[in-house]
């Protein structure tokens, strides 16, 4: 405990540094694409029509891609979080529960380059019924300490009293439109192609005293979030949802990891998050077998245990071992706050042989609450990895309101040293950032706000200028200003063209109510709407281009690609395809692969060794051309990474030349606010009938 202690000074007294160093950076003007890339207008469903329209449970609102994760055919599934927030007109603690609707998903397809748009079916993909059968809890509106492995509780009640403890806390029987919302869950692409979404939000009021929506006078009682057990699964080829095996344990903001054998871990999340009763997070993982549907709890001992905040940043690191660096979501003192939360400060390391959790050392700046985290590129042999950590509001709960400039590098080797350092301070603080890997290498830091806006939302303002990290010089530098505030609950991905697709943010209503604009601070309104930017590299003239590659890749093994442009490659380049749950993104991975020149069109490429290096998958595979200017990069043709070789050609869903979408348009950025705040919530009778004609 005293060793840790001072980890925390040391920490802030590192971070006052940084805050100083960061604020007397100017922003740039961004006028050269060349140097500093270039936004498009912002664009989205429907182009510039009215966000809302009235509907069943009122207003239904385009949704926002607070989650994205492109597809291995090009497109991007995006869903929203915080939906039905826009008919709050009072107090969310006792009006969310009954207003809020699941989320929506949909499909962005930008392979044309003018964006259109699918809907999912269902489209909130609730395809189970997640609420558990409301059973009668002896503790009331306490709650039971739930099974062994959610939180001190469960476990502690478990060691005791084995039969007590086995009742799982939960979520009483609610509103059928709310209790499978994707809100929070984490999203991973499945080795087959599928996107894997675990976790989500049930919301019901405990108590429940009155609620309009059942005819009552007013909304009276206080929210709770439950988390769910769910399991969906998005096929691409059907456009559908459908429904997996449930998780053993309830999990709000839960983290996925994809592991070397195509398998998927799930660590942490919350049961219960507002009336937590279990001192702290679900402490044990589960293992997903996509192949048979099934969740496997790892449990060999109190060993196989720990805590860790809610959508802690993990990454599957050279040693095969899945690490926690420090960071995750940490906001006021109830989200999420746990009694062994001194846990969150320090860097953990679980064995996946052994299912058991170790402790590495102190983080090297603490606990790191609403940071992005992004593993840097690596180079064969791929016995070492750099991720860096940046942004974030120190933690843990309940966190520092201000957010800091500060990002880490955290260096893993294949024999399970471990070594930190602080790298550049980024030229503005930033609360839940966004992070993409860029084929050069480098990394662009995007949106977030300069405060907690969790704790205090609706008061932050949006950071809109993105900039661009150089690891080999360990410098950030300010890109083109982006058209669009985008902070809480938006989401960065990169596009197989090598633009980057930046789109959504949600925030919760100012300070707990209605979404109100608050004089000189962020635009505090739901947009639904996408920019993409291009990077400086696409300025630089012509792209090279893959005319072949094969479709799938075994580890270890060479292969053929070739391209005109051969004598002028400088690297070739395998980036994992992106699955970004805001301020997550657990699947971003590049790796520079070795390869010779076969003399005319042809390099003989090798492919990275094992699961450990790639887990099994989609990834871009990317060619960069050298120029005085810096590397140009192709477009992408996407492969597939595993056991399996397949000498099929690789497809590639955008075309060689593919310029920036165009055509599309989007409605006022303040719009979703003036509907709320000048539209009436739809009276008790209207919402009574339309809800028994359903
Ligand atoms: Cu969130």
């Amino acid at each position: 405990m005293r060793r840790h202690r001072s980890a925390v000074m040391l920490a802030s007294v590192m971070l006052a540094s940084a805050a100083a160093a960061g604020v007397a950076v100017a922003d740039p003007s961004g006028t050269d694409p060349g140097l500093a890339g270039q936004w498009t207008a912002p664009f989205e469903e429907g182009g510039a029509t009215p966000r809302c329209v009235d509907g069943p449970q009122g207003k239904e609102c385009k949704p926002v891609a607070v989650t994205s994760s492109v597809l291995p055919d090009g497109r991007v599934l995006y869903f929203n979080g915080l939906e039905g927030m826009e008919n709050a007109d009072g107090p969310l603690a006792t009006q969310y529960a009954v207003r809020g609707v699941n989320g929506q998903a949909r499909v962005l397809d930008l392979r044309n380059g003018v964006p259109t748009w699918a809907a999912p079916t269902p489209r909130d993909a609730a395809v189970d019924d997640y609420s558990y059968p409301g059973e009668a809890d002896p503790f009331g509106i306490a709650g039971f300490p739930g099974r062994p492995g959610d939180g001190p509780a469960g476990s502690s009640v478990g060691a005791v009293a084995p039969g007590l403890a086995q009742r799982p806390t939960s979520p009483p029987d609610d509103k059928a439109d709310n209790d499978q919302d994707l809100f929070c869950a984490d999203v991973t692409l499945l080795p087959d192609g599928r996107v894997l979404a675990v976790g989500g939000t049930d919301y019901y009021n405990e108590p429940a005293v009155t609620d309009t929506r059942d005819g009552g006078p007013a909304d009276v009682g206080v929210i709770e979030l439950g988390g769910l057990r769910a399991t969906r699964l998005y096929d691409p080829a059907t456009n559908r949802f459908t429904a997996g095996e449930r998780m053993k344990f309830y999990r709000w903001y839960p983290a996925l990891v994809a592991l070397p054998d195509g398998d998927v871990l799930v660590a942490g999340g919350t049961t219960k998050v507002i009336k937590n009763t279990q001192g702290g997070q679900v402490r044990r993982t589960e293992t997903y077998d996509p192949q048979a549907d099934t969740w496997t709890e790892n449990y060999v001992g109190p060993q196989s245990e720990t805590e860790l905040p809610q959508s802690a940043r993990l990454n599957l690191m050279p040693d095969g071992k899945v690490y926690y660096f420090g960071a995750g979501h940490m906001n006021a003192p109830q989200f999420g706050s746990s009694v062994e939360e001194a846990l969150y400060a320090v860097q953990q390391r679980y064995d996946l042989a052994r299912k058991t959790w170790e402790i590495v050392g102190p983080a090297p700046a603490g606990a790191r609450a609403n940071a992005f985290q992004v593993m840097l590129p690596m180079k064969a042999p791929y016995d070492s990895a750099d991720v860096m950590v940046f942004g974030g509001n120190p933690g843990p709960n309940p966190s520092a309101q201000v957010a800091v400039p500060l990002a880490t590098i955290t260096t893993v080797h294949k024999s399970g040293k471990v070594e930190n350092r602080i790298a550049a301070t980024l030229h503005h603080a930033r609360f839940y950032p966004s992070g993409v890997l860029l084929p050069d290498g480098k990394v662009v830091a995007l949106g977030g706000s300069d405060l907690d806006s969790v704790t205090t939302p609706g008061m932050d303002k949006t950071i809109q200028v993105p900039e661009l990290y150089d690891p080999s010089a360990d410098t950030w530098t300010p890109m083109a200003t982006a058209t669009r505030e985008r902070a809480y609950h938006s989401s960065a991905v990169l596009l197989p063209d090598m633009r980057v697709l930046f789109g959504g943010h949600s925030p919760i209503g100012t300070m707990y109510g209605p979404h109100r604009n608050v004089p000189t601070r962020s635009n505090d309104n739901k947009d639904p709407s996408f920019e993409v930017w291009s990077p400086p590299y696409l300025f630089r003239g012509p792209r090279p281009t893959i005319s072949s590659a094969p479709a799938g890749l075994a580890w270890g093994s060479t292969f053929e690609l070739t391209t005109p442009q051969a004598d002028r490659i400088e690297s070739v380049a395998l980036m994992r395809l992106p699955s970004a749950q805001h301020v997550t993104d657990s699947d971003q991975r590049s790796l520079y692969l070795d390869y010779r020149k076969q003399g005319g069109d042809r390099l003989m490429v090798t492919a990275p060794p094992d699961g450990i290096a790639a887990p099994p998958g989609f990834y871009y595979l990317v060619v960069n051309a050298k120029t005085d200017k810096g590397p140009v990069p192709s477009v992408a043709r996407i492969v597939r990474v595993g056991v399996s070789p397949d000498s099929a050609r690789a497809p590639q869903p955008y075309g060689d030349d593919a310029p920036p979408p165009q055509g599309g348009t989007a409605s006022t950025p303040d719009e979703s606010g003036k509907l709320a705040v000048t539209n009436p919530v739809p009276d008790a009778t209207t919402d009574r009938k339309l809800r028994s004609s359903r």
